[in-house]
């Protein structure tokens, strides 16, 4: 995978990027460019009124993480990672991490059912 989690970084130097999960199961917006090597910190706001949650990584960590979610019944996460947060409804939580190199990854959300209805982004490391 091409991405690390954050190791040390100045929060106050981190790139913000506010990011919505709806009902709709859409995340938006649906296309993101972050920076590669320098913290992003993604301000993740629930508008809808049920759970969802933010996960980032390739296809393959997507699919894992969608295993990992019905192992668990698929309706909420056990608990937050370095690469994934649970948003409940009219939340926000941040979420910072660092892309390690150029390229491209996914946002997702895996409440059952909702990333095969499309609730993903695809984001953009440059
Ligand atoms: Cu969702």
């Amino acid at each position: 995978m091409s991405e690390t989690p954050p190791a040390s970084y100045d929060p106050s130097a981190a790139t913000r990027i506010q990011v919505t999960l709806t009902d709709l199961l859409k995340i938006e917006p649906a296309a993101l460019t972050v920076p590669a090597g320098k913290p992003v910190t993604f301000v993740v706001t629930n508008t809808g009124t049920v759970f969802h949650e933010f996960t980032l990584g390739d296809a393959a960590d997507q699919t894992a993480h969608d295993k990992e979610m019905m192992a668990n019944g698929g309706m909420s996460m056990p608990k937050d990672e370095p690469n994934a947060i649970g948003v409940e409804p009219g939340k926000t939580k941040e979420l910072t991490y660092i892309f390690a190199a150029p390229g491209q990854t996914l946002a997702g959300c895996h409440v059952i059912g909702h990333y095969a209805a499309g609730m993903k982004a695809v984001i953009t490391i440059k």
